[in-house]
């Protein structure tokens, strides 16, 4: 066999699934953000987007629930952001910038983490561009601490910031089922939260989300450790795989201007289920998301 005809027979295998080279082209932009440093438990998230990367290979291009294919969508896998290990402010400085900088190109932004405090400078430059934001969090965790041993930015910290950048009348949370007891004071008295369930309470919130630009953040341990077991700090009671993936359908009758999807860790998975998972969801949600 000739050199030629087996590269014939080779597909591509970098970035995620059905990626485009062409920048100028492209709607939307996958970011890896592969920070895992503030994380309170287990650490390992920062190998998650190349795993998810990996096995995207695994699933289809075609979405049976849309019927439609990545195919037919433009988007742009940037790949891993460089961040100096450890460095927090510094890392989250990269990120802005690097968000600000796919915001200003006009792309949709689709970050793959990584802990979960780099949706705050995600969030941060989503707001910028789209003053009246909502943010969609999907989560076991509230992430509603004031500080987490005395830092304030932290993965137990980050959706208390967001609340107070974009006030917290515009947060909806869901899946909640594990925090302080003034976690789930703040909650119950200033933000838009389900506890335990995402269904149908994401369904009630459609009338307010479909009125604002939305940004969906989601830490799949939102989703049982039966089906999500690769993640730092996992909390049982959560939804099925089926419930999340109904969940990004749902979201997808609104205007989602950008989502990132956190906390994959691969060396805490069994038999990649949790990075298949998110790979599936990355599908679902470039499918419902991004323009045509
Ligand atoms: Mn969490």
């Amino acid at each position: 066999m000739s050199l030629v005809s087996l590269k014939k027979l080779i597909e591509p295998s970098t970035g995620f699934l059905a990626n485009t080279a062409d920048f100028d082209a492209a709607k939307a932009v996958i970011l890896g953000v592969p920070m895992d440093y503030t994380v309170s438990f287990r650490p390992g998230s920062r190998l998650g987007p190349q795993r998810v990367r990996e096995v995207s290979y695994g699933v289809e291009e075609y979405s049976f629930y849309l019927d439609r294919s990545l195919f037919d969508r433009a988007y742009y896998d940037a790949g891993d952001l460089s961040l100096p290990i450890g460095n927090v402010p510094a890392s989250l400085e990269i990120i802005h910038d690097a968000m600000r900088a796919v915001l200003a190109a006009n792309k949709m932004p689709f970050a793959l983490g990584g802990e979960h405090l780099i949706s705050w400078p995600i969030i941060q430059a989503m707001s910028e561009k789209y003053p009246n934001l909502a943010v969609v969090h999907f989560d076991a965790h509230a992430d509603l601490r004031d500080d987490y041993l005395g830092e304030r930015f932290s993965h137990a910290t980050v959706m208390r910031r967001v609340a107070e950048l974009i006030g917290p009348k515009n947060l909806y949370q869901f899946g909640i089922r594990s925090g302080s007891r003034e976690e789930r004071k703040f909650a119950e008295e200033h933000t838009n939260v389900s506890f335990y369930q995402i269904h149908p309470a994401l369904s009630q919130a459609l009338p307010e989300l479909r009125k604002r630009p939305v940004y969906v953040s989601l830490d799949i341990d939102v989703v049982d450790p039966g089906f999500a077991p690769g993640t730092g700090t996992p909390e049982p009671g959560g939804c099925t795989s089926g419930d999340i993936i109904r969940a990004v359908h749902v979201l997808g009758q609104c205007n989602v201007v950008g989502f990132d999807l956190v906390e994959v860790a691969p060396a805490l998975d069994l038999a990649q289920i949790t990075a298949v998972l998110a790979a599936k969801i990355m599908r679902e949600a470039l499918l419902s998301f991004m323009p045509a």
